[in-house]
Order: structure tokens, then C-alpha cells, then sequence
């Protein structure tokens, strides 16, 4: 498809992986009806979607070959540029969304090598679990061609609300997994308050109805840690000090200690709450640790 073309109402997609998240995608367009061409290594995963009404396609290169777009949705990187290399004769000319997860500079070295080849290419990272597509709540990131996103806006947004944050290919990347660390750190500290509760033979279920309203009022606070952060202004306006709050995470890692559990996910906050204590700033709010863990030249 040439730039400033713009998209026909069904236009022909290829999805090129078809594990969990490319099924999920590839349905999502059969019901909207496009015409799907699917391709996955392991030839036996399309055929559900055959049945749904896909085209198979042979190989990579096969997919690509009239596809208006393509979409790649793979484990990682490297099967990502394994999938690529065996369609490279096919690639000039087309245009490329990769919704494999991985890091910006995984998505910059791809979209160079992709730009080599001659096609167009647009990065997303994927804020969704597979029966979440197509459904109201699904998000997907996305970063790389202006042109190739505006171009098949309507196919893109089919699938998930669809957020374009730029020309840089590593951007919906580095996004993606800053979304991922927020969720690994609610789980973690999941974790840690669920093993510390069921030491004493209490259910996780019965706590959930403590743990949720508090969390729920602790993300409250987060809009002001993070215009704290903006502004680089630790110790404006602090209702619970850094020194106090450095205690009480002593106090965790003493009590898991106590009750036989691994106080390993609290303990990265607690070194990294001492240390900012101990340079003079226990009087900030609990929004400095970032100085300690970005580490800006
Ligand atoms: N599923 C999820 O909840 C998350 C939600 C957020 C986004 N992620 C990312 O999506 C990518 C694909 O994930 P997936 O769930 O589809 O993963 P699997 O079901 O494990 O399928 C893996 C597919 O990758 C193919 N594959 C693996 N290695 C190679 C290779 N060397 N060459 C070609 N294809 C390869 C695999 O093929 P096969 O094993 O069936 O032959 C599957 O198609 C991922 O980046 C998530 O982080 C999903």
C-alpha cells in the first residue's frame, strides 16, 4: 500500500505467529471480516483458524506476498527476525506491525533491518491477554510509521484501543514494559503480603478484602509522587517521611524473617529506602528512591 493511500474498507492482513496472541488476533479480524492469510511454524496451530475461514499460507514469504499488512506476533525477537528472514524477498513494498514483546533496542535494530528491506514498519506492545482482544478494555501501544498506523487505523483499532506514542520504534516497547513493571511490582507485592498473611494459617481469599480497598487508597497517593518526580521536588508538601516509612520496611523484613518467608521482594525497596535515608533524606517523600534507581548521566 502506498503512502497517503488509505485503507480499504476490508483490506487483506497476514498474521504471521499464531500462538495464543496471534490466534486471538487472527480471529479478531475474521470476525471483522478481512480477509486473513495466517502462517505459524507449526503448521497444526492454523487450523482452527482455517476453519473460521483463513487462507494457510506455505511460508512467511507466502503471507506477506498480497498482504496490505502484516502483522507479526511472535515469542521474541530472535524468532521474530527468524520469521522476517525467511519472508526477506517479500518484504519490499509492504508494511510490517510487530507485536512481539521485547525492549526498545530490540525494536530499533528490527525496524532498521525491516527499513533495509524496503517495508514499512510499526512497533506495539500489546496491554492485553488474549480473550481481551477485540474487547472493550484491550490496549495496544504503538510506535514506528505514522503513515503505516494512519493507513490501517480501522484494522489496528478492530483489535484493541490503539495509542500511537511516536516515530521512535522503541517507544511503544519501552512503554510496554514500564506498564509490565507496575503490574510486577502490584504482584509481587502481592506475594509477599499473601505468604506473610497464610504463614499464620489465614486464606488469601479472606485477606483480598483487606488488601484491595488498600490498595485501591494507596494509588491515590500516586498522582502526587508523580508530580513530586517531574518536578524533582522530594520534599514538598511529605505526609509520611522516608525515615518513618524506612522503618516500617525494617519492620517487614523482620517479621518475614520471623514467620519463615523469603523476604526477598521487599528487600530491594528497603536497601534502596535506607540508602536514600542515609544520604539526608529522610525528611522526603517516598517518590526520591527514583534517584537512586534511574541513573541519569
Ligand atoms: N499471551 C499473553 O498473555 C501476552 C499478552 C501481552 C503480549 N504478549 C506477547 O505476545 C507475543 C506472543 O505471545 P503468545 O501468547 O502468542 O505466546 P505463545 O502462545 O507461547 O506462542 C509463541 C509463538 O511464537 C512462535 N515461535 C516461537 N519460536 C519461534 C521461532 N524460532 N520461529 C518461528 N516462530 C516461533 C510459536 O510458534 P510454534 O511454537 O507454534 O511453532 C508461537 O506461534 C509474545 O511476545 C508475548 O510476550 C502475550
Amino acid at each position: 500500500m502506498r503512502p497517503g493511500q488509505k485503507e480499504k474498507k476490508m483490506s487483506k492482513i497476514s498474521v504471521l505467529g499464531l500462538g495464543a496472541m496471534g490466534s486471538a488476533l487472527a480471529a479478531t479480524l475474521l470476525r471483522n471480516g478481512h480477509s486473513v492469510t495466517v502462517w505459524n511454524r507449526t503448521p497444526a496451530r492454523a487450523e482452527p483458524l482455517a476453519a473460521a475461514g483463513a487462507r494457510i499460507a506455505a511460508s512467511p514469504a507466502d503471507a506477506m506476498a498480497d498482504a496490505d499488512l502484516t502483522i507479526l506476533c511472535v515469542v521474541d525477537y530472535a524468532a521474530a527476525r527468524a520469521v522476517l528472514e525467511e519472508a526477506e524477498g517479500a518484504l519490499a513494498g509492504r508494511d510490517l506491525v510487530n507485536l512481539t514483546n521485547g525492549t526498545p533496542r530490540d525494536a530499533q535494530e528490527l525496524a532498521d533491518w525491516v527499513a533495509a528491506k524496503g517495508a514499512a514498519y510499526l512497533d506495539g506492545g500489546i496491554m492485553a491477554i488474549p480473550p481481551m482482544i477485540g474487547e472493550a478494555g484491550a490496549l495496544i501501544l504503538y510506535s514506528g510509521s505514522t503513515a503505516l498506523f494512519e493507513r490501517h487505523k480501522p484494522s489496528l483499532l478492530a483489535l484493541a484501543e490503539g495509542r500511537f506514542l511516536g516515530e521512535d520504534p522503541g517507544r511503544a516497547a519501552l512503554y510496554d514494559l514500564a506498564l509490565l513493571s507496575g503490574m510486577y511490582g502490584l504482584f509481587s507485592g502481592f506475594l509477599h503480603a499473601g505468604a506473610l498473611v497464610t504463614s499464620s494459617g489465614a486464606g488469601m481469599s479472606d485477606f483480598l478484602t483487606l488488601l484491595l480497598p488498600w490498595l485501591e487508597a494507596m494509588s491515590g497517593t500516586l498522582p502526587d509522587l508523580a508530580g513530586k518526580i517531574d518536578s524533582g521536588l522530594h520534599d514538598r508538601n511529605v505526609v509520611s517521611n522516608l525515615a518513618m516509612q524506612a522503618i516500617a520496611l525494617e519492620n517487614i523484613v523482620r517479621a518475614s524473617r520471623e514467620q519463615n518467608v523469603a523476604p526477598d521482594f521487599i528487600n530491594a525497596m528497603r536497601r534502596l529506602t535506607a540508602m536514600r535515608v542515609d544520604q539526608g533524606h529522610g525528611g522526603d517523600d517516598i517518590s526520591g528512591v527514583i534517584e537512586l534507581i534511574r541513573r541519569l548521566e
